[in-house]
């Protein structure tokens, strides 16, 4: 068993020796996966650390109570002070992104776009999104998820490489289809799209076509709650996000929208598409909305994007290609084919993995290897700066990227890199034993 101090910075609560002495079994996988985070590199896109205080909400007796319904229009009793700290996450929400109205029941960004379709359309109808090989998410009409079954899905995409700023959304196409289908929503957003994405074209577009426009914000809000993303909340008729990426906060989904579609969204996520309301997760987005009010946070989402644009050019510098030759956001889409032909996203995922540093393949756009196989890396920052990485950290990871791929047959030189790691994990610790949470105090640039 690990000696590892559970303290509340790592774990939010001591009760966790109760789960020590009654399941040391699964106790000891959390404990892995504790040294796992703190001992590797988290560089995939969607994720971060949260703060002890999101833990600690998480980790509550709210997961007990029973909460059908919305606050002060419950189904159970007993919901006084439920209700106070979900009216809470919905004030905090509709104030940091200057919404009119919230709803922050969804369990997940999945679970946000179905009940805005739900909300605002009949099976059937036309939806305009972003193909998911070339930067869309499942929910966006990708044949394999429900959202492709049930609704007549039509995709735009990217421009090509070889067009002079290649590689960004192709707004001539969009506009086609949109006036040829004339469908009654326009999804905007990405996963895996490393620039800024404007909401004026599409909101443009939506308006010629009488559609309505829902921007799917799950990457970019941390950056847009800093400030340092431009804001969809004013344009888009309704914006889905997830609260545990670059936002900081616990694993799960919310909505905004215009209050005219207030109703339509939460009945559309309760009795729609879910019962009882996961209210320690929702007492936990009410922290992390606090905390993403900050100004620290604000200078936070700024490190995060100076951190990506370290971590491209240092890349680009080392022989790889990046697709949109470059980034905005926290993300970078690495196209291996120029580093190596060779080279596929499956096999630099895991050798990338064997020595510590944690990332997903990932389609690039016209990817001519399949899904599972790729031709591309994803990387992402937020969680490494919430760590405390600056620039001077992200090019060295940067190159210890590159020396693994090079020498991805070599295993005294991947022992020396995974020893590397190693050392740089341990002075960017995310729970350090003792120490402040470093999500709170390393911002000061
Ligand atoms: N799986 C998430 C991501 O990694 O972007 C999206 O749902």
């Amino acid at each position: 068993m690990s000696n590892l101090n559970f303290d509340t910075n790592a774990m939010g609560s001591k009760s966790v020796q109760y789960l020590i002495d009654s399941d040391p079994e699964i106790f000891g996988f959390l404990s892995d996966e504790l040294i796992r985070q703190r001992k590797t590199l988290q560089l995939i896109a969607s994720e971060n650390f949260t703060s002890p205080a999101v833990l600690a909400m998480s980790g509550s007796i709210l997961t007990n109570k029973y909460a059908e319904g919305y606050p002060k229009k419950r189904y159970y009793g007993g919901n006084r002070f439920v209700d106070e700290i979900e009216d809470i996450a919905r004030n905090r929400a509709t104030e940091l992104f200057g919404a009119e109205h919230a709803n922050v029941q969804p369990h997940s960004g999945a679970s946000a776009n179905l009940a805005v379709y739900q909300a605002l359309l009949e099976p059937g109808d036309t939806i305009l999104a972003m193909r998911l090989d070339q930067g869309g998410h499942l929910t966006h009409g990708a044949p394999a998820s429900v959202t492709g079954k049930m609704y007549n899905f039509q995709q735009y995409g990217l421009t090509p490489r070889s067009k002079e700023g290649g590689e960004r959304i192709d707004f001539d196409f969009l506009k086609q289809l949109a006036t040829t289908h004339r469908p009654k929503l326009i999804v905007a957003g990405a996963t895996a799209y490393p620039r800024e994405i404007d909401p004026l074209p599409f909101k443009e577009i939506a308006d010629e076509v009488g559609a309505f426009l829902m921007f799917d914000s799950a990457h970019p809000m941390g950056l847009i709650a800093a400030k340092v993303h431009p804001s969809p909340v004013e344009l888009a008729d309704v914006v889905t996000f997830t609260t545990h990426k670059t936002l900081r906060g616990p694993r799960g989904g919310a909505i905004l929208c215009k209050e005219q579609f207030a109703k339509k969204i939460d009945s559309a996520v309760f009795p729609g598409l879910q019962g009882g309301p996961l209210e320690h997760i929702i007492g936990a987005k009410a922290v992390a909305f606090k905390e993403a009010q900050s100004d620290n946070f604000g200078r936070y989402g700024k490190q995060i994007k100076v951190n990506a644009a370290k971590l491209g050019e240092t890349l680009v510098k080392e022989g790889f290609r990046l697709v949109s030759n470059g980034t905005d956001n926290h993300l970078i889409l690495v196209d291996l084919r120029d580093f190596d032909p060779e080279l596929d996203g499956k096999v630099a995922q895991e050798v990338l993995d064997s020595v510590g540093i944690t990332c997903n393949r990932n389609q690039i756009p016209d990817d001519p290897r399949k899904p599972l196989i790729t031709s591309g890396l994803r990387l992402g920052t937020a969680a490494m700066t919430t760590a405390g990485m600056k620039s001077d950290q992200m090019e060295l990871v940067g190159n210890l990227i590159a020396n693994t791929l090079k020498n991805r047959s070599n295993e005294s030189e991947l022992k020396s890199i995974k020893d590397q790691v190693l050392e740089l994990c341990s002075k960017y610790d995310p729970y350090p034993d003792g120490n402040e949470w470093p999500g709170l105090s390393n911002f000061s640039n």
